[in-house]
């Protein structure tokens, strides 16, 4: 079995201590961190698809979780470019309801290394607390907002409406598995994006326009 395929297979049975030194020796062995990084969400989608027939449960879905996080914390650094200019502030969090922050991490790792200063308000974000974080940052050009659920996809609509009454200028992108391009224009978001590269290049692209 290479490293690579050694990290998919530990990711999905949560082994946390072990991840990180095999995520290290994948790349010593040549495996790109954008390669290391497709294989553990793949193995998310393994654990999520065994959780859906009932294989395994929550606690496990959290370990798995917990082993991809070390993993992402080796890839770190070589995945998230410096940036010189600031494109001013992003405040991103994922919503109310909803605790699911892997994605969420890594779509604010990638909006960060794009250039803007990133204000990480976690998970379980209530509507208002996006708009008190507008109020209390300095210029902030972005929000993005993240939803894992399909039954937490009405308090992304709620974010994103308090904060258009709030800030009507204000700029949000939201993103996450069950949100499509058609939810995300219905709600008044101002983009979306299926995955973290492209919520980097949707977020410039959105603050320029
Ligand atoms: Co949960 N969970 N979970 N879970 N979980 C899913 C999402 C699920 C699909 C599993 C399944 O049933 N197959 C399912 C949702 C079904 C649905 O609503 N359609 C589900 C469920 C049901 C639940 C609970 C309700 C289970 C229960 O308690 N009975 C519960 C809810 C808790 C809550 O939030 N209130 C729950 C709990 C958990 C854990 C806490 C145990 C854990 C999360 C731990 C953590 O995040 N720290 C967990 C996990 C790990 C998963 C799976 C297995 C993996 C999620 C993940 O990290 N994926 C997931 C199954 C799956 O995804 N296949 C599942 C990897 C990550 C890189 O991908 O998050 O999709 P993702 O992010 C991507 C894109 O979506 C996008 O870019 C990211 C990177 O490319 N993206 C954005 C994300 N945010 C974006 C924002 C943007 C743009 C793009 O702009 C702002």
């Amino acid at each position: 079995m290479s490293k690579i395929e050694e990290v998919k297979a530990k990711v999905e049975i949560g082994k946390t201590k072990l991840v990180p030194a095999l995520v290290q020796e994948a790349l010593d062995e040549g495996s790109t961190p954008a390669m290391i990084l497709q294989a553990m969400v793949d193995s998310m989608g393994v654990v999520g698809d065994k959780f859906s027939k009932g294989e395994i449960f929550v606690p496990e879905m959290l370990i798995a979780a917990k082993a991809m996080a070390k993993g992402v914390d080796v890839l770190r650094p070589l995945l998230a470019g410096d940036s010189e200019t600031s494109l001013g502030t992003c405040i991103i969090g994922t919503v109310a309801g909803d605790l699911h922050d892997i994605g969420k991490n890594l779509v604010a790792m990638m909006i960060e290394s794009a250039g803007f200063t990133m204000v990480d308000l976690g998970v379980d974000v209530p509507a208002e607390k996006f708009v008190e974080a507008i109020k209390e940052n300095e210029r902030v050009t972005l929000v993005a907002c993240s939803g894992l659920l399909t039954t937490t996809m009405p308090a992304l609509k709620e974010a994103v409406q308090t904060i258009k009454a709030a800030y009507p200028d204000q700029k949000v992108i939201v993103g996450g598995a069950p949100v499509t391009p058609e939810y995300a224009a219905e709600i008044g978001a101002d983009g979306f994006a299926p995955d973290a590269g492209s919520a980097a290049v949707k977020a410039k692209e959105i603050i320029s326009v």
